[in-house]
């Protein structure tokens, strides 16, 4: 009921830190681009395969931006919804199925619908079919202001690939659509290419595949490849437009692309006796970039992170005190950040340890005794089932109620 959002509410400001002055309204008046990056994982970000790099445009745009190396997905059976839900919102996603599907109709608090009431274009650009994942229905309850799907896109036998319309094509012509829209705008592009089961036409693999067993693995690193080209030609075609300059750039891998199934290949490109548990949990690290064109500070941050702490990051970026919100992340830039990551299976990463599978390890993958990673457990789990309560009891809908007001006074 009612006094359950008091109780959440209360527990989650009390997690609130406080900007860097710094950076704080950096990017006010700005427009936001978000790239959802599918299935990129950060072990191939400076890493080669045959010698070639996987990702040159990311690996050089990094040098010139705030990349942040130990930032997890916290995404389970929901894949790129996950990922979507839990950044526009600071909350996180069910443990099974799709809160896209499942919660779709509730009251939210989303980055969209902020930014729009404060004047902002809120869009996304995905060439696939709207329903999917209820994007349809659960984008209207985020509050964007328009879907670019499929019908938006010129799509044809040529520029299709796997799931659909190629990442190059696919930026090349959202730019059109991104000129029509008023500045300032908040977009999120979501790539396609880089999708199981990884295909890609012969005159697009830029790079060979790998020698394993994993066929998928293998595809993996031409696929990355080519998203990564797609970025770069993105990039140019934003300052050709003249947009570059007042935009800033959000980059996130969505989730894992390469699942525990492939470990003997994965072992064999890391080169390493096994897989362990402690392996698998830091596997789950997908890269997270922000770049702010013409700042001309950049860093590679070791901060402890998740896609939960992007909606904090980025309003204060945007100037917006996140006081008030009801948020299970942290500004990833706050000094006080307390350096912790909690994916969705109850995993916790911190600075010093990383507890999965009911084991406790220190950083270099040893196992520790449980009460060194007792605290964070328990912590990750009270967030965890306060996050879900908001879902499952649809608690927004009571914010601003005056029973609640009543409550906290
Ligand atoms: C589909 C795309 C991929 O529209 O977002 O979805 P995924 O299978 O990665 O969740
Ligand atoms: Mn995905």
């Amino acid at each position: 009921d009612s006094s359950d959002i008091v109780e959440v509410k209360n527990y989650a400001q009390a997690n609130h830190k406080d900007p860097d002055p710094e950076l704080f309204g950096i990017a006010e008046g700005k427009n936001v681009v978000m790239i959802s990056l599918e299935s990129l994982q950060t072990f191939v970000i400076n890493n080669t395969v045959n010698g070639e790099e996987v990702t040159p445009f990311l690996n050089e745009l990094i040098e010139d931006s705030y990349y942040f190396e130990n930032f997890y997905h916290q995404t389970a059976q929901g894949k790129t919804s996950d990922s979507e839900f839990i950044v526009d919102n600071s909350m996180f996603g069910r443990d099974s199925g799709s809160v896209f599907f499942t919660h779709g109709g509730n009251d939210y608090n989303a980055l969209p619908e902020f930014l729009s009431n404060e004047g902002m274009y809120t869009s996304v650009m995905h060439s696939n079919n709207k329903s999917f994942w209820n994007r349809d229905i659960m984008y209207q309850s985020l509050g964007y202001d328009q879907f670019f799907d499929v019908n938006s896109y010129d799509v044809t036998e040529e520029n299709s690939v796997g799931w659909g319309l190629k990442d190059v094509d696919f930026f090349e012509q959202s730019i059109d659509l991104l000129q029509s829209q008023p500045e300032p705008f908040y977009t999120k592009f979501i790539t396609l290419t880089n999708h199981f089961p990884f295909e890609l036409d012969e005159e697009d693999k830029m790079i060979d595949e790998y020698d394993s067993n994993s066929g998928t693995l293998n595809r993996f690193f031409p696929t990355v490849r080519y998203m990564d080209h797609a970025v770069e030609r993105f990039f140019e075609e934003m300052k050709e437009s003249g947009m570059y300059e007042d935009t800033i750039f959000i980059l996130y891998g969505d989730h894992y692309g390469i699942s525990e199934n492939h470990n003997r290949a994965m072992s064999q490109y890391l080169d390493k006796d096994e897989i362990t548990p402690f392996d698998s949990t830091q596997l789950q690290r997908v890269p997270m970039i922000v770049h702010i064109p013409g700042h001309d500070k950049s860093e590679t941050i070791s901060t402890v992170g998740g896609q939960i702490d992007v909606k904090p990051t980025l309003m204060h970026l945007l100037g917006h005190s996140t006081r008030n919100e009801i948020h299970f992340g942290t500004d990833l830039f706050a000094p006080e950040n307390e350096s912790r990551a909690v994916l969705r299976n109850g995993s916790v990463i911190t600075d010093d340890i990383v507890y999965t599978n009911n084991t406790c390890y220190d950083k270099q993958g040893e196992e520790i005794e449980m009460e060194s990673c007792d605290p964070d457990i328990e912590k990750g789990l009270s967030d965890l089932e306060h996050s879900d309560r908001i879902i499952y009891g649809d608690l927004l809908r009571f914010l601003d109620s005056e029973e609640v007001e009543e409550q906290e006074e």
